[in-house]
C-alpha cells in the first residue's frame, strides 16, 4: 500500500497484491483503477476525465452519497465524490476481516459547508480491499452521529464504470424479468424482458430488488465481470450512447463503446438511520473467463 501523487498532483493510494493493483484517490474516495495480474485495466476512466475539484472524476467507481442522481434536493449524486477524504488510521474493527493485507481505510465527515446543505453529522468509512484472487471489494459503513437526536435518510450507489471491448457485444445477466424505473421515460416503471440484456442505444435504468450477483459478459475479451453485493438491493444500468457522450465535456465522443455502468445501489427505498445507527453496503467485483457466445 503506498500513498503517492496522481493526476493533477492529487493524492492517491495504490494497492498491490500478487500482480493485481488498484488505485484510490483521496479526492472523492474514488477508485480509478483496478488491474488484473496481466496488468489489464478493468475499469473505464474517460481520457477526458477532469481530475480537478469540484468536478467528479469521470469513470472508475464514484461514490454516490447522500443522494443518488436527482432523487432529492442535492446536486446530482450528492457530494461525497466531490470531497477530499482522509486516511482512517484507526477504524473500528471489521467483523468480516479479509485475509488480504492490500486494503486502505478512508473516512469522510461533513464540513461546515456540507452541514449547510445537508444538516446531518455522519461518519462515512470506506474500505477498499484488493483480494488474494485480484477481486476488488468496497465496503461502506455510514453512521449517523447526529447529537440532536435527528434521523437522516439517504440513497447510495457505487457508480461503477466497467471497461468493455465493444458495448454492442456485451450482455448483462441477472436482471431478466425484473422491474425497473426508466430514467429516459420519466422514471416510469416497466418490467424487463426474459433474456439477457444487450445494448443498441442509450440506457438509463434502475432495476429494483435485484439479486446479490450480476454478471457482465464481454464477448471479445471472453471475460465476465461478476458483481456480488450486500445491502444494495437495486442496480443501475447506464450507457450514455453517442449523443449524450458528445454532450459531456469530460467524455470522449466514442468512449460509450468501451464502457458500461452497472451500479450496486439503494435508490427505490432510501435508507434511514437513527443517531448511533450504522448502515453497511458492500460490493465485490471479480472476473471469470467466459465462453459466452451470443444466444447461449
Ligand atoms: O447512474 C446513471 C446516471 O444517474 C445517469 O442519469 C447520468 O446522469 C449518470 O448517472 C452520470 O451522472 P454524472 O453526474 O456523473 O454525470
Amino acid at each position: 500500500v503506498e500513498l503517492c501523487k496522481g493526476a493533477s498532483g492529487l493524492d492517491k493510494v495504490v494497492l498491490r497484491d500478487r500482480g493485481s493493483s488498484a488505485e484510490v484517490y483521496l479526492y472523492g474516495g474514488h477508485v480509478t483503477s483496478w488491474k488484473n495480474e496481466h496488468g489489464e485495466e478493468l475499469l473505464f476512466v474517460s481520457s477526458k476525465a477532469i481530475f480537478k475539484p469540484p468536478k467528479a472524476i469521470r469513470g472508475g467507481i464514484p461514490i454516490c452519497f447522500p443522494q443518488f442522481s436527482n432523487h432529492g434536493p442535492l446536486e446530482p449524486h450528492g457530494f461525497a465524490r466531490n470531497r477530499f477524504w482522509s486516511i482512517d488510521i484507526d477504524p473500528p474493527p471489521f467483523p468480516t476481516q479479509s485475509s488480504s493485507k492490500a486494503f486502505i481505510d478512508l473516512i469522510l465527515k461533513p464540513s461546515e459547508e456540507d452541514l449547510k446543505i445537508w444538516p446531518h453529522s455522519f461518519e462515512f468509512r470506506l474500505r477498499v480491499t484488493l483480494g488474494p484472487g485480484g477481486d476488488l471489494m468496497l465496503t461502506s459503513r455510514i453512521r449517523n452521529t447526529n447529537t440532536d437526536g435527528k434521523v437522516f435518510t439517504f440513497t447510495f450507489a457505487y457508480h461503477t464504470y466497467f471497461s468493455v471491448s465493444d458495448i454492442s457485444e456485451v450482455r448483462v445477466e441477472g436482471l431478466e424479468t425484473l422491474d425497473y424505473l426508466d430514467n429516459l421515460q420519466n422514471k416510469e416503471r416497466f418490467t424487463e424482458q426474459g433474456d439477457a440484456i444487450t445494448f443498441e442505444s442509450e440506457v438509463d435504468k434502475i432495476y429494483l430488488r435485484t439479486p446479490t450477483k450480476i454478471a457482465i459478459l464481454d464477448h471479445e475479451k471472453k471475460r465476465t465481470f461478476v458483481i456480488r453485493k450486500d445491502g444494495l438491493p437495486d442496480a443501475v444500468v447506464w450507457n450514455p450512447w453517442d449523443k449524450k457522450a458528445k454532450a459531456m465535456a469530460d467524455f470522449g465522443d466514442d468512449e460509450h463503446k468501451h464502457m458500461l455502468c452497472v451500479e450496486a445501489a439503494a435508490v427505490e427505498k432510501s435508507i434511514t438511520l437513527k443517531p448511533g445507527e450504522e448502515w453497511r453496503g458492500r460490493q465485490e467485483l471479480s472476473t471469470v473467463p467466459s465462453s459466452y457466445c451470443s444466444g447461449q
